[in-house]
């Protein structure tokens, strides 16, 4: 067979082929009769690319890094590289330290990516898990099938720093038992990095190891808790979750203490007499302790006081109510405080109106057994994003957990399948912003105020159980037939997305700004405090007929 030796910037793939070929783009042949074209500098092939394929590079860093902070969740997103280097798989990486002044460190497990910290294909991703009163920083690298090949990968320089306020509900950690003795165990804990000490306080629960249900809860101000009254050597579990003004994080993993066995040592004299004497002691002391109570009784029966006396200083605790974030598969979490219902109990009529993640319908619910009732039908559309679900979920896992005649109340779920749905009590005069605007000067002023005191109630019930809102305006309350106000819109991430209106608008994460406190605005702590703010607004808009709130003014003004 005749074959030519082929030229400079050709080759021939074996000595059998007849033709040469030209070498693929960013390659070439040196010496006349090559059967390869090597690539240029800084172009690489693949490992499995042939010689036929086009020698690429690593992409250039990707651009723009940009974010919003909301509550727990971070989103992240960044424009594609300006060179793709020629290639079509580019994937992202994302990079999370931790700082503390200028010393930074990798982010601990806690922080979660969604869908993944590596290997992203799209270029946004959403974390979770990151510490209140803590600094961030984050880069992204982009890669593709060459990475690797060359020099390190351009990143992009540490683009965002994100410094999370009071979003974030702390993970607590280090166990450390300080003393124990057969009836008692003091163990203490190490307190996060945090900004104010104040904010932030402690859930200890505890229970005999194998009697889970037969638990206790005790609420810290300090990093630090002492068990008494327990039995001796016995196995005690314990775990610990910090609130803070955002409510409840994540428990810790079990801490397993054992009290220590009793002392059976035999009883010496002097031993029996001090414990007679304080026997005696205890005695007196109980019936000090009683006759001093019944006085005060008498006294306060005399007297009636809306502060019981004595406990007035102390917070009445109740229940915080539990987010989904402690939940590694979010549909799990759901069903503690929701109920899933049978799609074939659930029939979907009209329209009433939209909701966040799609429409919202009326409906009729008929459980077994039982009357059918109206209800709303909130319904997730079926192209919905990670955040989408999460925040549908979150909701519906919020409002299950409340029982008051002032919060729409939650009659289930459907999450097995799709449209998922989150099924609510049907209110029969829709949202108060629109229905004052359509009943103009109908109501007397002692309607407007109970309406109120209606909206105040519920939003009592939400801060004692640490529940912080975010968003109440008029628009998130809705009214019955007999003009009751209920509270609704749980789970504050959906304030990011569909806002036509411009209503949730600032730099960095989306805030409804006529309607946010001021250091809710500008430091993004949201409190019951904030709450109360958003509550003057919406006293403004009930006595205006639903005015918009300061009318005349631009948001940026
Ligand atoms: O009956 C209803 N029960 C509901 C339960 C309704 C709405 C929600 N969630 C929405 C609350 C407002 N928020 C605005 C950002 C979106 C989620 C939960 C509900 C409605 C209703 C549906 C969509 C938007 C607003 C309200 C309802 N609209 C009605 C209109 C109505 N009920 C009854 C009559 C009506 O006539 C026009």
């Amino acid at each position: 067979m005749d074959s030519e030796a082929c030229q400079r910037g050709f080759y021939r793939h074996s000595l059998e082929t007849k033709h040469c070929l030209k070498c693929p783009p960013n390659s070439l042949s040196n010496e006349s009769g090559a059967t390869s074209c090597s690539c240029n500098a800084g172009f690489y092939r693949a490992p499995s690319e042939g010689q036929n394929i086009a020698c690429t590079r690593p992409p250039s860093a990707p651009r723009n890094v940009s974010f919003s902070l909301i509550g727990t969740q971070l989103s992240l997103w960044w424009q594609p590289p300006s060179d793709h280097g020629g290639r079509k798989d580019v994937t992202y990486t994302v990079f999370c330290h931790r700082c503390h002044f200028l010393s930074c460190e990798p982010c601990e497990a806690g922080v979660v990516f969604s869908p993944s910290a590596s290997g992203l294909t799209k270029p946004a991703v959403d974390v979770d898990g990151l510490e209140a009163y803590t600094n961030y920083t984050f880069a992204v690298e982009a890669h593709n099938g060459v990475s690797g090949m060359g020099p390190a990968p351009q990143r992009t320089a540490p683009a965002v720093w994100v410094a999370v306020g009071h979003a974030a509900p702390v993970t607590v950690s280090q166990f450390i038992l300080t003393q124990r003795d057969d009836s008692s165990l003091s163990v203490s804990w190490l307190a996060p990095r945090q900004r104010s000490r104040t904010s932030v306080e402690y859930e200890v629960m505890f229970f005999e190891k194998g009697e889970e249900a037969r638990y206790t809860v005790k609420h810290l101000l300090e990093p630090n808790v002492t068990l008494t009254d327990l039995q001796p050597d016995t196995a005690y579990l314990l775990r610990v979750r910090s609130i803070t003004p955002l409510g409840p994080g994540p428990y810790s993993p079990d801490q397993e203490f054992r009290t220590l066995p009793p002392d059976t040592g035999a009883l010496s004299g002097g031993v029996i007499v001090s414990i007679i004497f304080g026997v005696l002691l205890f005695i007196g002391l109980l019936m000090g302790l009683l006759i001093f109570r019944r006085k005060q009784a008498r006294r306060r029966q005399a007297r009636p006081d809306y502060n019981t006396s004595g406990f007035d200083r102390e917070k009445v605790w109740l229940k915080p109510y539990v987010d989904l974030q402690p939940y590694d598969d979010p549909s799990r979490g759901v069903l503690e405080f929701t109920k899933e219902l049978d799609v074939s109990c659930v029939t979907m009529e009209n329209v009433i109106g939209e909701g966040e993640f799609g429409e919202v319908y009326r409906g009729s619910l008929r459980l077994p057994g039982k009357e059918r009732i109206v209800v709303a039908i909130k319904t997730l559309k079926s192209t919905y994003s990670d955040s989408q679900w999460w925040n549908f979920l979150r909701e519906a896992t919020i409002m299950g957990q409340f029982n008051h005649p002032n919060i729409v109340r939650l009659e289930g779920v459907v999450t097995k399948r799709r449209p998922m749905m989150i099924i609510t009590e049907y209110m029969e005069n829709g949202a108060l912003d629109t229905f004052l605007r359509e009943n103009e000067e109908k109501f007397s002023p002692v309607q407007l105020v109970s309406m109120l005191q209606g909206i105040a109630s519920g939003m009592t019930y939400l801060s004692e159980h640490n529940y912080v809102h975010r968003d109440l305006a008029a628009r998130n309350i809705l009214v019955t037939r007999s003009l009751q106000c209920k509270v609704s819109d749980f789970g504050l991430s959906r304030i990011l997305e569909n806002d036509a209106e411009g209503t949730y608008e600032t730099k960095g994460g989306k805030i409804p700004i006529r309607w946010t406190a001021p250091e809710a605005i500008a430091h993004r702590i949201f409190t019951s405090a904030s709450d109360v703010w958003s509550f003057g607004i919406v006293m403004w808009e009930v006595l205006s007929f639903g005015d918009k709130p300061y009318g005349g003014m631009t948001n940026q003004e």
